[in-house]
């Protein structure tokens, strides 16, 4: 009987395979690995189908649309998917042993999923719905998730800046639902199939163009920018009467929709500090610092303008920071301006 041959291992690259023969592929590259992660990934993707499904049928079925009538540790109105997604992640996730900790948007202060919870075990961060305002209009929310070791500073063990992270990624519930993340070995996009009910291996290895043709930002803040923010905004629009390319605005008010588009298009995305809110408004934590991970796993830059976001310290758990994201030649520039407009100011 002939020998039987060996097949190549299934590189992680090979469009179509499932999350978790990704994970099992790139597996290979760490010696020590304990399947954990595998565990904890295939259950974040649990978490985004039940969220995934459950957003398919706002409108249809009751308590998906509008709001619960509480408010939360931010002081914002609670609504029903913030609530949904923010249970759903507790049930995936609760006696598996896979995460000890898990923080919330949703919740003041972290929660054990498990007994034990030693230094160097799994914790998660989320934001179960980002975005939520455009649910009750059909517009693309997205979960933003970061994995951590669990460290021993004197708190929860969370406060580490984003180079401590594990992995780190989204899930982007759009026309279709995307999940995409990073452990390090570069950004790789899965695409649920609703009907198999798999995530599959749609976008490989995914790396941001060094130049875009889309900025995103709020303009209806250019009153309470930084001098620099609006001169910025200002030589962007000059391109085209420089002979550039020009470039045109997109601002879904969905961060994680708004990245998206930037990481597979190019360009930029800003939230900068306002007069309302000094520090920005995004999360340094569940937000700035998974979508940071993730886009210099894809050859782009995130910073406040000043100081590169994987390198901030975090001082508390729901940190606000300014994010400049996307291309490398569009933040390269907006810090330029920013340290220049720094040192004016
Ligand atoms: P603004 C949604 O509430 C969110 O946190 C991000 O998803 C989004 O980019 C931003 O706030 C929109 O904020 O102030 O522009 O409405």
């Amino acid at each position: 009987m002939k020998d039987i041959v060996a097949t190549k291992p299934t590189t992680s690259l090979t469009k179509g395979i499932t999350l978790f023969q990704h994970i099992l592929a790139q597996q290979t590259q760490y010696p020590d690995a304990t399947g954990e992660f595998g565990g904890l990934m295939a259950q974040i993707s649990l978490a985004a189908k039940l969220i995934s499904r459950q957003l398919a049928q706002a409108g249809l079925i009751e308590n998906v649309l509008g709001f619960t009538g509480e408010v939360n540790v931010q002081g914002e109105a609670v609504r029903h998917l913030d609530q949904y997604a923010n249970e759903t992640f507790i049930r995936v996730f609760k006696d598996t042993g896979l995460v000890c900790l898990l923080a919330s948007e949703e919740l003041e202060e972290p929660i054990a999923l498990s007994n034990q919870c030693p230094v160097g075990s799994y914790a998660l961060l989320v934001d179960p719905i980002d975005g939520s305002s455009n649910i009750d209009v059909n517009v693309s929310v997205a979960s933003i998730f970061s994995v951590q070791k669990r460290g021993a500073d004197s708190t929860s063990g969370l406060l580490q800046p984003g180079n401590a992270q594990v992995a780190a990624g989204y899930v982007l519930y759009g026309p279709n639902t995307m999940l995409v993340y990073s452990s390090g070995y570069g950004v790789h996009g899965f695409t649920l199939d609703p009907v198999v009910g798999e995530f599959l291996l749609s976008h490989p290895n995914m790396q941001i163009p060094t130049q875009g043709e889309y900025y995103s930002i709020n303009e209806a803040y250019s009153p309470d920018w930084q001098p620099y923010v609006r001169d910025y905004i200002e030589h962007l629009k000059g391109a085209k009467n420089r002979g550039e390319r020009p470039y045109s605005a997109r601002y879904i008010g969905s961060l994680a929709a708004d990245f998206h588009r930037t990481l597979l298009t190019g360009g930029i995305y800003l939230y900068p500090p306002t007069i309302d809110k000094p520090r920005g408004k995004l999360r340094l934590l569940y937000e700035a610092a998974p979508l940071a991970f993730i886009v210099e796993q894809a050859g782009g830059r995130a910073s406040t303008g000043i100081e590169r976001i994987l390198d901030i310290q975090p001082q508390a758990l729901h940190q606000r920071v300014p994010l400049v994201i996307g291309s490398p030649t569009e933040v390269t520039l907006a810090e330029t301006y920013a340290q220049q407009g720094t040192s004016h100011s």
